[in-house]
């Protein structure tokens, strides 16, 4: 096992609900890719907001809603920090990832794609990069085409300069898989389309929590992440977008917050970020998503990410050497997601076994359906790595497949 100067039992100390056990043993927590745990740090601020300040923001002289807004807005500074965007204005605050694509489909496509126009996307994306594309196709008119992946999971990029084409107006991409574990070469692509005069967004649902992200190294033009999966509160996420992109895109939806005046013919739409964040925020979300920042700020985050990659190892190691065992997705970038089968047995069954061992693992088609088409198989078992996971952790996990392998005989 790698050295690493990380101290992941001090880590594992910070999150409260690791310390519980399960069905009579001890909690295994490795479905972060579904959604991370929380830090003491983020829970003590949510109630925190609760107990001492709870207002609404934005509209109040009084004390509460001062200290409120004060709050909520230097959350937004923490996130610009955190993916290096030149301004606040290009902060958004959106439910999640999901609402971030679908705003940028509604808005920004929906007043710039026409008919004929070419949507490009990949094999391995999650149904929220794919679904908002397909209503947006059917509202325009417009084509969506994919970029297929080879059978290592990664993306097919022999194909790119065919599929990339003067029609092609936005490329929307994972950045890292949430089925496969992929990290895609996002630099490269974002200036392929870039020189054809595409625009770009990213889906870094997956990447935040484990990778560095500077969106003004990237250049993309869009780039959203979930505030869940990155140790803060559900119901909260980013759309980072260009200013000047953002400017000049219309409102998603209409309401108070996001208007400078109203009359009984016409409104005018207030400045950035406001514009787009129409109605009562999620303030204590948004104020947990900034406690999140600050506390991986605080913690040695280049370690983590290197921890992740050494579990990652560990767990390949392990799985070169278990006999009818499967990985689907072995590229040769990737990290945290060790997504597999086993000869025999269906991954719902892997996932009830493995919870009577106290392990949290994902079964299904992970909102990645076109992956499981890809390699034709139903679904796959998902154990998916945060910086608190431990060797002990994988070790448990392979346990939990010899048991598997008991019970199926
Ligand atoms: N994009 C990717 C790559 C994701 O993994 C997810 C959620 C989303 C978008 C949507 O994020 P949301 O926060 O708006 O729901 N992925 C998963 C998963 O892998 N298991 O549960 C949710």
């Amino acid at each position: 096992m790698p050295k690493n100067s990380f101290d992941v039992d001090r880590a594992r100390a910070d999150f409260p609900v690791l310390q519980q056990t399960v069905h009579g043993k001890p909690l295994i927590y490795l479905d972060n890719a579904a959604t991370s745990q929380k830090p003491a740090a983020v829970i003590e601020i949510l109630d925190r907001y609760y107990l001492e300040y709870n207002s609404n923001i934005h509209r109040g002289v009084h004390h509460l809603s001062q200290v409120a807004t004060e709050a909520y807005e230097s959350a937004r500074e923490n996130i610009r920090r955190y993916i290096n965007a030149h301004s606040t204005k290009e902060i958004i605050f959106v439910r999640g990832a999901t609402e971030g694509i679908n705003l940028v489909a509604q808005t920004f496509a929906r007043s710039h794609i026409k008919a004929g126009d070419e949507i490009l996307i990949t094999e391995m994306e999650h149904h929220s990069n794919i679904v908002p594309w397909q209503i947006l196709a059917e509202q325009t008119g417009a084509i969506l085409k994919y970029i297929p992946i080879n059978d290592a999971g990664e993306l097919d990029l022999e194909k790119i300069d065919a599929l990339l084409t003067d029609k092609t107006k936005l490329l929307a991409l994972v950045h890292i898989s949430n089925a496969l574990g992929t990290i895609n070469p996002i630099e490269m692509l974002i200036e392929k389309a870039h020189d054809i005069g595409a625009k770009v967004l990213i889906d870094g649902a997956q990447a935040v929590p484990h990778t560095r992200i500077n969106v003004i190294e990237l250049d993309c033009d869009f780039y959203v992440l979930s505030g869940h999966k990155l140790f803060g509160p559900t119901g909260i996420g980013v759309l980072y977008g260009k200013q000047a992109l953002l400017e000049a895109m219309p409102p998603y939806q209409g309401g108070g917050d996001m208007i400078k005046m109203v009359t009984m013919e016409k409104t005018m739409y207030n400045d950035l970020p406001h514009k787009f964040e129409a109605g009562t925020p999620h303030i204590a979300g948004v104020i947990g998503l900034g406690a999140a920042i600050d506390y991986i700020e605080l913690i040695d985050f280049e370690g983590a990410i290197q921890h992740e990659h050494d579990l990652l190892n560990y767990a390949n190691e392990l799985a070169d050497k278990t006999k009818g065992m499967n990985l689907v997705g072995t590229a040769k970038n990737k990290t945290s997601i060790l997504s597999f089968t086993l000869d025999g047995i269906h991954p719902h069954d892997i996932g009830t076994i493995m919870d009577n061992e106290g392990i949290a693992i994902r079964a299904g088609h992970h909102c990645a359906m076109p992956v499981m088409e890809r390699f034709q198989i139903p679904a796959t078992a998902r154990a998916s790595f945060a910086f608190y996971n431990s060797f002990s952790d994988v070790d448990a996990l392979f346990n939990g497949i010899e048991k598997c392998r008991e019970v199926f005989g």
